[in-house]
């Protein structure tokens, strides 16, 4: 695999740059914690290490120092496309340079090798009752594809540390290979016929996603494309990817790692917002007859803000200006939607949540995230909401399992913070006062 080859050249430098940083360095202090980073979920403390990604406030998310639209200029494209191959974007995440197209392809070759649907998993799907969350059968499905992890099998043989890079890496093609179908069956098997459609060999990793949830339309080719690209990966610290870094800093394969992060990307101040966001836009468009005008949409926020709950879409940990993956979406929006009633809605929320939020006081950033955005697309083409965290996580996988070879690779421990009590807190914090 030319991946593998490519990376087998950059690791050993890789190594070699942070064990010079870490020698250098070794006691330099780059953060201070404060008591209040322990009751504020760790908010920007910096104790995390990946190269694949990070944040900026005001930017967003850079993947490799590159930005989402330069991402989406500079990424080779199918034939016809606007939609750069995906198989592209995991490239970059691996080795940090912008792929060739013949780079990008030998990535959607790799994927097409593992791209079936195993009997045991499928019988695991259906074995569940249809009032199961597709999250949770997602989740599932990938402990149930645990068996056949490289990893595990060489490590009982004995594969030295220095090459778990390797295995970890034949885990995460064959993983994010196979999660489009297991996803696509879901779906079909939870809200259609429940007949299987496997994937097509002249089809791109994206696009075949499209084919086998049996949504012919080029349009939504292109969405699952750049959904998955942006939703690839948000550095290492949000929680879907912090989960499978700790889980995988065991030394637990790729598998067990990302199903774990799974059900955290499950939960409602994370993954599941895209759902809860189209929930609340549905509301808001039920009762008021259709698209609501600036005043009445200010009225429902207000309301839900003052029954204690948060408007979903908007705010974030880290961002502190419009998410560029909402950016991404709207444009998506205006070329392909402009007429669709609940993306006419999006326009009014993002005219006046913003201004809601800020007078509320309370959120650190008022401005919509991917979530606000995401649904509604995903609307336009018939896809039920409660699908929507799993098309977030089929995206994630290319970044966790990028992160996750990364820390292979750079041979990190496993990790072990301390936790206090408030009596050890509060005396500790008394020391420092004095
Ligand atoms: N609506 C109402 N209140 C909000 C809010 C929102 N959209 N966003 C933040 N707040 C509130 C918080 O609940 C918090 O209130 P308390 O002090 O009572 O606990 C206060 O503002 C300060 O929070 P913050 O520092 O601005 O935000 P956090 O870092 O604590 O939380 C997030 C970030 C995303 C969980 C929060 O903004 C939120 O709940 N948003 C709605 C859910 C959502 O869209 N989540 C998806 C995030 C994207 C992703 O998963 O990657």
């Amino acid at each position: 695999m030319l991946l593998r080859e490519r990376l087998s050249q950059k690791i050993p430098q890789w190594r070699e740059e942070a064990q010079a940083l870490r020698a250098e360095y070794k006691d330099a202090v780059i953060d201070h914690v404060t008591v209040n980073h322990l009751f504020r979920g760790m908010r920007g403390l910096k104790v995390l290490l990946s190269d694949i990604s990070y944040v900026d406030p005001y930017k967003g998310i850079h993947f490799r120092g590159y930005t989402i639209p330069e991402v989406l200029e500079a990424l080779p494209k199918p034939p016809g496309a606007t939609m750069p191959y995906v198989g592209g974007l995991y490239w970059l995440l691996f080795t940090g340079d912008l792929p060739t197209k013949e780079e990008a392809l030998s990535v959607e070759e790799a994927w097409k090798a593992h791209m079936d649907l195993p009997d045991w998993v499928k019988a695991t799907i259906e074995s569940m009752p249809k009032d199961t969350h597709p999250m949770t059968l997602f989740s599932m499905a990938v402990l149930a594809l645990q068996k056949e992890s490289v990893f595990t099998k060489r490590y009982k043989e004995g594969l030295p540390r220095t090459q778990h890079w390797e295995a970890a890496l034949e885990d995460a093609i064959a993983l994010t290979a196979r999660l489009p179908v297991v996803a696509a069956f879901i779906y079909r098997y939870l809200y259609g016929d429940g007949s299987y459609i496997p994937p097509r060999d002249d089809l791109d990793w994206g696009a075949n996603f499209a084919h086998m949830m049996g949504i012919n339309d080029e349009r939504y080719q292109e969405l699952s494309r750049l959904y998955f690209i942006l939703h690839s990966d948000h550095e290492l610290g949000n929680a879907s990817a912090h989960t499978a870094h700790l889980v995988g800093s065991t030394l637990s394969d790729l598998y067990y790692a990302f199903s774990a992060a799974m059900n955290a990307l499950a939960g409602p101040l994370h993954g599941l917002a895209n759902q809860n966001a189209l929930k609340w836009l549905a509301e808001a468009y039920e009762r008021y007859g259709g698209v609501p005008t600036e005043e009445q949409l200010t009225e429902f926020a207000w309301e839900t803000l003052n029954a204690g709950q948060v408007i979903p879409g908007y705010g974030h940990a880290v961002l502190r200006a419009t998410d560029p993956r909402y950016t991404a979406f709207y444009e998506f929006g205006e070329k392909y939607l402009p007429e669709d009633d609940f993306f006419r809605l999006v326009q009014v929320a993002y005219k006046v949540i913003p201004q809601v939020l800020q007078e509320h006081g309370k959120a650190a950033n008022p401005w919509p995230n991917v979530d606000a955005i995401s649904g509604v697309l995903q609307k336009h083409f018939g896809v039920e909401p409660t699908f929507y965290t799993v098309l977030f996580g089929i995206g994630r996988a290319l970044g966790i399992t990028a992160h996750g070879v990364w820390a292979r690779a750079m041979m990190l421990p496993i990790e072990r913070p301390k936790s206090l009590t408030l009596a050890r807190l509060k005396s500790l914090a008394e020391e420092a006062k004095a």
